[in-house]
């Protein structure tokens, strides 16, 4: 896809901290204190007598104690713990009849990125793997200047008007009373709000999806929801969609194993994310657009400008046009990923805004936000936001300021300095916002066209696999099983049941209640207070389609083990020719390989050899791996099943539905394990198609990996958690 005609990159993707030119390296280096006096001594205090009082005027230990008592500053309110990373985007194709951002038209331009993945609800310590939405935020250092695109790993939203976010921050956060749950949506004021907010459904059956579960940040999916404009050379303007589209496909983890994942590492997408960038496999996306004429705006079952509706990709294809790579890791946490201020009206010529109600409200929230978290109406200043183009204007003073404004005017128009800074014509590349015509009354409403609320969920449901509508249901029963109050987990059923009657008889199979017969539809509350629900109820309409294909993790890439994470079970006595084989084979596909043993250092081979162990069964889990392999040999064999933890690891990755491969002398293994009772009587062919490999090829093993998951066996076999 990519043009061969590519020039030498115009900005190769230079350290944008290092544009900034404020990095620090202390090697070689004296200590000195923040005002540049070499420090003598690290370790003491200054005293009055080796055991007296301290003294107040040592003003190195104040200043010290000082830095480190104001080191934090206020968390995101939402999206408060997350992973960065730089990178830089490439177009594949000039987008000129659409619009004429320049980093969209010029194939030749390499425009570096930062990229920051978050979850929404937990605090900055809280654990990656909460069942929750993922943020997906883009800076693009354009030679326009900064351009955000500040995404989600779903591409709808569970309300309609800015004006909910806080209720619904609200209620998703930890309950005030107890602040708990930390990062978790199963708790009754969340349910509430969700019970009396029909708009949320078609979000709801996301959340409830793998797709909050993912298995990686580098295998999600990234939207910009809201319905913008692009605008071309001559003022004309299209509608559009963002979509990012992992090259490693979309891929989850299952809910048992997300809970586990927490506990034996928190950091799993941080440290995932880490690895694969200082590896080399570096992460990639690619960028698409769904493009709708302006003539088009009204011509789909719903309204282009509602963001919990999705425009499906059978109505409006996804046209790829250009490739986002991540390859460096940030050189600091704080200085770059905590620091770094998004915001969707960071926008650049050529780009532009829809009245999508909710993208209004955040075009307010974002650098109000920033005011209070970073401190001052200088954050653009900081490294990470400052663009790669010069700033000229005459915004002055304020806390921290950095830039030295010389010259003796600060206002426009002047005289004295020449006019300068002057205005750009939108032929220069002045910003010009697209001429919309407006024509209306003020009224606070809703339009009619956003009151269908269910559609577009029966729609996302009808498209699941088998497995993955299952894995709803039970994401349900869980987060409803967590629910105390009864009515709501009956007006939430009631909600289901206008979705999918079989998905809310499933549900209610598990929690207790049953189905009600007539939805509490005057519940509703979005309408707002002085209009009479049963004029407004919400109204299912009809889709176009019954199924959409890319709503479904299932149909996925599933032909790259790359940067997938391979466990090699072994202790003394071990078949270590089998162990390097294998691990040749993982590693050309560009697998991570680990070898786990009761202990660490070297393991004896039947061969006369030695195999390095990376980790032990007490610091490895399984479910920190993709797939497994138990190498034969066997004394190592009979060392792994006296250990018994080696057992519970297959197990383990039996029942979260993982690629296993056991050689034939290492059968007895495999036999005490559940898989041997699943298994019984069926043969290695039919065993390989389930995902468990005895004694096959490396090839099979690899294609199995490829897979991701053979969730066809939770259908068959209860393994205990
Ligand atoms: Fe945000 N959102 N949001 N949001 N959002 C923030 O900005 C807000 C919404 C998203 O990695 C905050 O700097 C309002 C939708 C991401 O730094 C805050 C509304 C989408 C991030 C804020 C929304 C997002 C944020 C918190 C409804 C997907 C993390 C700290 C009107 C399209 C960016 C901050 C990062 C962060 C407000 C809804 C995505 C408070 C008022 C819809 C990825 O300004």
């Amino acid at each position: 896809m990519a043009s061969k005609k590519i020039k030498k990159p115009a900005v190769n993707n230079k350290k944008i901290t290092d544009l900034a030119a404020n990095t620090e390296d202390g090697t070689g280096q004296f200590l000195t204190t923040n005002h540049g006096v070499k420090i003598n001594d690290n370790q003491n205090s200054l005293k009055s007598g080796e055991r007296g009082s301290s003294l107040l005027e040592d003003f190195i230990l104040r200043e010290k104690i000082t830095h480190f008592d104001h080191e934090r500053i206020p968390e995101r309110i939402v999206h408060a713990r997350g992973s960065a990373a730089h990178g830089f985007f490439q177009l594949y194709q000039p987008q000129g009849q659409y619009t004429k951002a320049k980093f969209l038209n010029d194939i030749s331009v390499q425009t570096p990125v930062f990229v920051r993945f978050s979850t929404v609800a937990g605090s900055k310590g809280s654990t990656d793997l909460a069942r929750d939405v993922r943020g997906f935020a883009v800076k693009f250092y354009t030679e326009e200047g900064n351009y955000d695109l500040v995404g989600n790993n779903i591409p709808v939203f569970f309300i309609q008007d800015a004006i909910k976010f806080p209720d619904l921050i609200h209620a998703v956060k930890p309950e005030p009373h107890n602040e708990m749950p930390q990062a978790g949506s199963a708790h009754d004021s969340f349910w509430d709000f969700v019970s009396i907010m029909p708009e949320s459904m078609h979000m709801i059956m996301w959340a409830m999806s793998d797709r909050a579960l993912p298995r990686s940040l580098r295998m999600m999916e990234g939207f910009g929801i809201h319905t913008f404009r692009l605008v071309n050379e001559q003022g004309k303007s299209v509608f559009v969609k963002f979509h990012w589209k992992p090259l490693l496909g979309v891929h989850s983890v299952a809910w048992d194993e997300a809970q586990k994942i927490s506990g034996k590492n928190s950091d799993f997408h941080k440290q995932d994310l880490w690895e694969a960038i200082e590896n080399g496999a570096f992460p990639e996306w690619e960028l698409g657009l769904q493009i709708v004429a302006e003539k088009d705006e009204h011509k789909f079952d719903f309204d282009l400008l509602d963001p919990t509706k999705l425009i499906p990709e059978e109505l409006v294809p996804v046209q790829i046009i250009g490739k986002m790579t991540l390859n460096r890791n940030p050189d600091n946490f704080f200085a770059e990923a905590e620091q770094v201020a998004f915001h969707p009206g960071h926008i650049v010529p050529g780009i532009d805004f829809s009245n999508d109600p909710l993208l209004q409200g955040r075009l307010f929230s974002y650098t109000d936000t920033q005011l209070s978290r970073l401190g001052s109406s200088n954050f653009h200043e900081i490294p990470i936001n400052r663009p790669i183009t010069p700033v000229h204007n005459n915004q002055r003073d304020g806390h921290m300021r950095q830039t030295i404004n010389r010259g003796t005017v600060a206002n426009d128009p002047n005289t004295i300095a020449q006019g300068c800074p002057f205005q750009a014509k939108a032929m220069e590349g002045g910003f010009t916002s697209f001429n919309e015509r407006i024509d209306a009354r003020k009224v606070r409403a809703r339009s009619a066209s956003f009151h269908d609320h269910f559609s577009q969920a029966t729609l996302f449901y009808n498209s699941q696999s088998e497995a993955e509508k299952s894995h709803i249901v039970s994401a349900l029963r869980f987060e409803l099983g967590k629910v105390e109050r009864e009515t709501i987990r009956i007006r939430v059923l009631g909600l289901l049941s206008q979705v999918d009657k079989d998905l809310a008889q499933k549900v209610a199979a598990g929690i207790g209640v049953d189905v009600p017969k007539k939805p509490e539809q005057p519940m509703n509350m979005s309408f707002g207070a002085d209009v009479d629900p049963k004029r407004v109820q919400s109204k299912n309409v009809k889709q176009a389609i019954e199924k959409s294909a890319a709503l479904s993790m299932a149909n996925t890439i599933k032909n790259s083990i790359k940067s997938r994470q391979v466990a090699i079970l072994v202790a003394d006595g071990v078949n270590e020719t089998a162990v390097t084989q294998m691990k040749n084979a993982l590693v050309a596909g560009k697998a991570v390989v680990k070898v786990i043993a009761p202990k660490l250092g070297l393991i004896k081979g039947i061969n006369g050899g030695v195999v390095k162990a990376d980790q032990t069964f007490l610091t490895a889990a399984s479910v920190l791996f993709d797939a497994v392999y138990v190498p034969g040999g066997a004394k190592s064999i009979a060392a792994l099943l006296e250990e018994q933890d080696p057992v519970h690891f297959v197990n383990e990755a039996y029942k979260h539905c993982k690629a296993i491969a056991i050689d034939d002398e290492a059968i007895e293994l495999l036999n005490a394990t559940y898989i041997a009772r699943s298994v019984a009587g069926a043969s290695e062919k039919e065993m390989a198609k389930s995902g468990v490999i005895v004694n096959a090829s490396h090839k099979i093993f690899i294609k199995a990996i490829a897979q991701h998951r053979f969730w066809d066996r939770e259908k068959k076999d209860k393994v205990p958690a």
